[in-house]
């Protein structure tokens, strides 16, 4: 049923040429698979490193892994009958269940034909004299595309420390983000987890209930933690959500961070503390993002804030028994929210149980693994496991890790040498063709991940329909869009609270990584309004070109088409 027709191959007879080659099976390549094969009839081709789909949820399987967005809105709203066949069983969706839904999106959509798995993309280079896009892969094929659309998420490249000694432990050892696929035992062993951000956050309260030896949690930077009030969700909760799913939906692909609430009051400021408990109570019994946002101001008013990060310290110290403890587990340095904020169950709490410990690695550093554990400046400590709960190279790792190459050989490790520099978060000046769902500088990493991968894909497959129905060949930000993008996010990241902090949404976790903000703290709301904009404006701020003839193509040009009818 496909009418399309990219052909003309000069590369010999293994070449195999697609519309659009889209790297990386979660949830933003499957749902852009469906709407470019489905909906528009192109032939795609899904690159994928992992064995099956699902992402971030095919590769954190650790214990206590679990989305932080409730269950009913972290998913796709462009299927009834996806959202008819598929019921949640918790407020928030544990890793297996989030897979498992992933599973049946494929298999319902029959996306898997489609996905070639256990592949990793190695190089992806602009063909400037064809216009079009080589993809070479770890299994030494090399696929020719119109379009490269990167599908690869933010958080996908795991990130452990450079400890020196790492390899020489003789335990057991692995970072959360590569989990492995058969159950770990962590009974009567002595267990070390390093990490406190919000994958730490989840795993701690697991470990130290599965009957380990010991616990000993090595903490860098206390977080501010509120109680996620997770709960099995049942038949009046399923009802309510369904008659409400259209409503729900528009809020949460209204608002500011695509979720169906908004902030309940604009600021604290000027308010005593009593009254700002008042407000805040409520919501912190309510449990989640939603008591983040009670105030509307708390990344851009320091008072707000302090407020805010106060109340959650007093909930620290009035929940660990050891008052010499819960200082050390009471964050200070950074505002609530600046790092993102994790969501727990039983965390602080975990820290009065007799086999569980925290050593506090600004006082005493970790000098070197060994091959039986741990040594810090003060002593060594002997384990079994260690856990690396230290996080991902965000953003842009997983983009850099992949050698593109733009025009004229430009690799984007050069072209963000010194930062993303992108339009919109959705394409590159010198990377025709190419398109980053959830990409650096746009609103992604700050929002319910599934609403701003629904607009993304949206827009890109609206965007290559238009080109493909115009006989337009190429599209490629202007300089000056991406420049003046880039100079936006950095204004409007700089009237926030957030380049106080050292986190990862700033690359200051990654040694030598520039240090700019990376995601889109305009709201997304405002940003798809934007985004809509320059569509309807002919793509404004993207160039589009007819012909490559002006990039010294000889011969003939492919051409592709889009399905009509049906
Ligand atoms: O990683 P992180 P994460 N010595 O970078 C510490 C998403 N997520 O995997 O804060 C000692 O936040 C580091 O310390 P510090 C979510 O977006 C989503 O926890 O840099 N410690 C920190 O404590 C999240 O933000 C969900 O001082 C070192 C920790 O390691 C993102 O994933 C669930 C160290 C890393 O924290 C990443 O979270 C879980 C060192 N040398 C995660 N280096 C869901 O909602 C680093 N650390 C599904």
């Amino acid at each position: 049923m496909s009418e399309t027709s990219i052909r003309g191959s000069s590369e010999g007879p293994e070449q195999t040429d697609y519309d659009a080659v889209i790297v990386g099976a979660g949830f933003s390549g499957l749902y852009e698979l469906h709407r470019l094969r489905d909906e528009l009839g192109l032939s795609v081709k899904v690159i994928e490193k992992a064995s099956d789909v699902g992402g971030t949820w095919y590769w954190n399987r650790y214990p206590g892994a679990r989305c932080d967005s409730e269950s009913h809105v972290y998913c796709y709203s462009f299927n009834d009958e996806l959202l008819d066949e598929w019921d949640w069983s918790e407020r928030y969706p544990e890793q297996p269940e989030v897979l498992e839904y992933l599973r049946l999106a494929a298999d319902h959509l029959d996306l898997r034909r489609d996905i070639e798995f256990d592949t990793e993309v190695t190089t992806a280079e602009f063909d400037d004299s064809a216009g079009t896009w080589k993809i070479h892969t770890d299994d030494g094929e090399t696929v020719r595309s119109q379009f490269f659309i990167t599908a690869v998420g933010c958080l996908s490249k795991p990130f452990i420390p450079d400890f020196e000694g790492i390899e020489s432990f003789e335990g057991w050892w692995t970072h959360t983000g590569k989990w492995p696929h058969d159950p770990v035992d962590f009974e009567d062993k002595q267990v070390a987890v390093v990490g406190t951000g919000a994958t730490g956050i989840q795993i701690i309260p697991e470990i130290a209930t599965s009957n380990p030896a010991h616990l000993t949690v090595f903490q860098r930077t206390p977080n501010y933690a509120v109680p996620a009030r997770n709960r099995p969700l049942d038949e009046d909760d399923r009802a309510e959500i369904r008659d409400n799913y259209d409503e729900i939906f528009d809020l949460a692909h209204s608002s500011g961070f695509g979720h169906p609430f908004e902030a309940a009051y604009d600021t604290a400021e000027g308010l005593s503390m009593e009254e700002v408990e008042k407000r805040l109570e409520p919501r912190w019994e309510e449990g989640g993002f939603r008591f983040m946002l009670t105030f509307g101001d708390l990344v851009t008013s320091a008072e707000t804030n302090e407020k805010v990060s106060e109340f959650i310290r007093h909930k620290i110290r009035e929940t660990v028994d050891d008052p010499d403890l819960a200082e050390k587990l009471v964050p200070r340095d950074h505002y609530y929210a600046t790092k993102r904020p994790p969501l727990h169950t039983d965390y602080y709490r975990t820290y009065n149980r007799d086999d569980v410990s925290l050593v506090d690695v600004t006082e005493t550093p970790i000098e070197r693994i060994t091959p039986s554990g741990i040594r810090t400046s003060e002593t060594e400590h002997e384990f079994d496991m260690i856990v690396y709960a230290t996080g991902f190279d965000a953003m842009t790792g997983t983009l850099l890790q992949m050698d593109i190459q733009g025009r004229n050989g430009l690799t984007l490790e050069e072209k963000w040498e010194d930062g993303p520099k992108t339009y919109l978060g959705l394409g590159i000046h010198g990377f025709p063709n190419m398109f980053t769902i959830t990409g650096p500088q746009s609103p992604s990493v700050l929002t319910n991940m599934p609403v701003s991968i629904e607009h993304h894909v949206e827009w890109i497959s609206d965007a290559v329909e238009h080109l493909v129905r115009n006989d337009i060949r190429l599209i490629e930000p202007t300089k000056e869009a991406e420049e003046s993008w880039t100079v936006h996010n950095r204004q409007v990241a700089e009237q926030t609270l957030y380049p106080t902090a050292d986190s990862w949404y700033m690359n200051q976790n990654i040694p030598d990584k520039p240090t700019v903000f990376t995601p889109y703290i305009g709201g997304a709301d405002l940003y798809h309004d934007t985004i809509r904009e320059v569509a309807e404006k002919g793509y404004e701020g993207f160039e589009l070109t007819e012909s490559v003839t002006n990039l010294g193509q000889q011969g003939e040009q492919p051409r592709l088409r889009v399905m009509e009818g049906d």
